[in-house]
């Protein structure tokens, strides 16, 4: 057969109950043993995880191939936990059913937890068909009762038997059918590698396995490992025991790890690694030992796999299971209410340990004493720790994106609702969208005018409309109570209001924004509105005219600005000034009248123009003033657009 052009590499998982003959599919379609334990051989039964490739050519498109990595997990009861750890990113389930034994507890067990994982694909594989005797149509028929009102309904059912080989064929053309519509996995910049298998190579060292998702990874690149921040370089990629250079989203990885070492069980260290870790790099978010969630129910809870049908009270103790990792916890309802099966919540996870996970993610909750599943969800918050969950605009947050189907779009509509701003860049870095996809949704809120654009910030257009109103009507109400005053205190507003802001950063753009909408100005430390006029207070009329005095006798040679502002009322007399036009505030530390300042402004402008660019030396000659004047004279005049300097000359701004 000629060679594919293109190979498009999918993660597989068998799902079912013990002994029901997944692990001889996968051998039986792969020609590779996945139980690789001595323990497993002696038994006869799965524990752990197994992997094998299965190549698939698309019989419509040969030169397609299908680079299947396959997942056979354990049907045991007892290693449900290890089922979990291998179906974290999986594009297709195999629900393994066997014929002379039906629909059993661990089948459905495995069903709830691919749905609550939201696997997209599921094939129902009735295996020993050779056993059915004569049943193989009634088994199937309690199959797709099973599956009705689910969101596999539809799903194929293929008899097979490993024995007569019956149905291999058909399974194929059942999988490439499925994949053909399944989109590749995407390049979201963001690489994870949740850690399933680790072992020490001789000569090599550690090698972590997984299923890569988010992102390639390429050899000699530098990853780090959470939780634990360490920090380490890619040596060697295989997959499926083949040396590569690179490794793409969706392919069964192992990665060579230098200076790390084998985790033994919980026992964290800063070198070690283990199961349930995440091979990933830098910046993608914190570890986190509070998240929120929407977690639901499977209303299926009358099945026998679902020996944990009651309520759920809050504060239960649980486990965790996100991407290959088990944490205990506690949960929390926000009403405090017992949760009942068939519905779903707000939650609050609390860990027990530092977790890795992006918003987002999948989880699955399985009770304490790992007796069964209790639920599942959806990671909406990865670092709650700083909120309440009662707080109604996390409620409204969460609430918000369980009525949704959580896409880039719902996910940037409920955040930017919750904190009015976000700062794109480094929010993008975070969840489980490329910064492309986010600007793309975030310019659909700008063009539909319910958000808008300063800088980097994305804003909700009512909160900061109203918000600018609520400051501007607060200067205005400021100017009634306070008449003699040039207007509010920046670092009053900046008190004030400064915990409506998301950030600080975002003063200057309100700043200029209440200018351009609100005519309110800045007047040095000051924010007045502009039709204010300041009227001299009586109490403030001596000193006011003893500094213009002052400032009259050597006009030329005022004296510091902290000569006179040396009170309360000193400083206010100096504002009331300023805003009356009769002084001119230089640089922090100077005033001049403002019939001086009008003359020099006059002069240089006369000399600039008709002498051409000059030196500061000059115009001070001309202007007949010290240093200490000229220098802050022309950085103000350089600031306000009407000098420009160019090295050591300036020139009027007109030529
Ligand atoms: N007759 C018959 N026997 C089968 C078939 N497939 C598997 N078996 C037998 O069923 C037994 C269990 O098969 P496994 O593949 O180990 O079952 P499993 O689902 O992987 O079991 P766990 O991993 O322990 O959950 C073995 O003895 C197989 O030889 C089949 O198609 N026909
Ligand atoms: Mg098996």
């Amino acid at each position: 057969m000629n060679e594919a052009k293109r190979s498009i590499p999918f993660i597989v998982a068998t799902a079912g109950h013990v002994d029901h003959g997944k692990s001889a599919l996968v051998k039986t379609l792969t020609q590779e043993d996945p139980d690789r334990l001595p323990e497993e051989k002696r038994r006869g039964i799965t524990i752990d995880l197994g992997f094998a490739q299965w190549l698939l050519r698309d019989p419509e498109n040969p030169s397609t191939q299908y680079d299947l990595g396959i997942v056979d997990v354990p049907g045991h009861e007892d290693f449900v936990k290890n089922m979990i750890s291998g179906v974290g990113a999986v594009d297709l389930g195999l629900l393994v059913v066997a014929a002379d034994d039906g629909w059993m507890p661990q089948t459905e067990e495995h069903f709830q937890i691919l749905e609550y994982l939201a696997v997209p694909n599921l094939i129902v594989v009735m295996t020993k068909s050779d056993l059915a005797e004569g049943e193989a149509d009634f088994v199937m028929e309690m199959i797709r009762e099973e599956l009705k009102a689910t969101r596999f309904e539809e799903a194929p059912i293929i008899a097979t038997s490993t024995k007569t080989h019956e149905g291999f064929d058909a399974l194929g053309n059942a999988v490439s059918d499925i994949l053909k519509r399944q989109p590749a996995h995407l390049d979201l910049g963001k690489p994870r590698l949740p850690v399933d298998r680790c072992f020490s190579v001789k000569g090599m060292g550690t090698v972590v396995t997984g299923t890569l998702i988010g992102a390639p990874f390429t050899t000699d690149q530098s990853v780090c490992v959470q939780p634990g921040n360490l920090q380490t370089k890619i040596r060697s990629i295989q997959h499926h025991h083949a040396q590569q250079e690179a490794a793409a989203p969706g392919m069964r990885t192992a990665l060579n790890l230098p200076g790390t070492t084998l985790r033994k069980e919980h026992a964290f260290t800063n070198t070690s690694v283990g199961r349930g870790q995440v091979v990933t790099i830098d910046g993608l978010g914190e570890n986190t030992t509070c998240l929120d969630a929407i977690m639901e129910r499977t209303s299926r809870f009358d099945k026998p796999g679902n020996p944990i049908n009651g309520c759920i009270k809050s504060g239960t103790r649980i486990r965790v299971h996100i991407g290959s990792d088990n944490i205990p916890g506690r949960i929390h309802f926000s009403n405090h209410e017992p949760m009942p099966p068939g519905s779903r919540a707000a939650a609050r996870i609390r860990l027990e340990r530092p977790m890795f996970a992006v918003e987002g993610d999948r989880f699955v909750l399985r009770d304490w004493s790992q007796q069964g599943t209790l639920g599942g969800g959806r990671i909406w918050d990865a670092d709650s720790s700083h909120r309440k969950l009662s707080h109604l605009e996390q409620q409204t947050y969460l609430n918000h994106l369980s009525a949704s189907s959580g896409d880039a779009h719902d996910y940037l509509r409920a955040r930017l609702a919750r904190d009015h701003g976000i700062q794109l860049d480094t929010f993008a870095a975070k969840g489980q969208w490329t910064a492309k996809q986010l600007a793309r949704e975030a310019a659909k809120l700008v063009k539909a005018k319910q958000a808008i654009k300063r800088s980097d910030w994305l804003l909700d257009t009512k909160w900061w409309n109203t918000n600018l109103t609520v400051m501007a009507d607060h200067v205005i109400l400021f100017h009634q109570t306070h008449p003699d005053k040039p207007g509010i205190p920046l670092e009053t507003l900046r008190r004030e209001f400064g915990t409506l802001l998301p950030s600080l950063d975002l003063l200057p753009m309100v700043l200029r924004e209440l200018g351009k909408e609100h005519a309110i100005e800045q007047a040095g430390e000051c924010l007045c509105h502009q039709s204010h006029s300041v009227t001299l207070p009586d109490r403030l009329a001596p000193l006011a005219d003893q500094i213009l005095k002052e400032l009259s006798q050597t006009p030329n040679e005022p004296p510091a600005r902290k000569h006179y502002d040396t009170s309360q009322d000193a400083g206010d007399a100096i504002r009331c000034l300023i805003r009356m036009n009769k002084v001119v505030e230089i640089g922090t530390d100077l005033l001049v009248l403002q019939s001086v300042h009008e003359d020099y402004l006059h002069k240089i402008k006369n000399h600039l123009t008709t002498q051409g660019p000059s030196t500061v030396s000059s115009l001070r000659q001309v202007l007949e003033i010290p240093r200490r004047i000229a220098i802050p004279l022309l950085e103000k005049l350089d600031k306000e657009g009407q000098t420009i300097r160019e090295g050591d000359l300036r020139k009027w701004k007109a030529i």
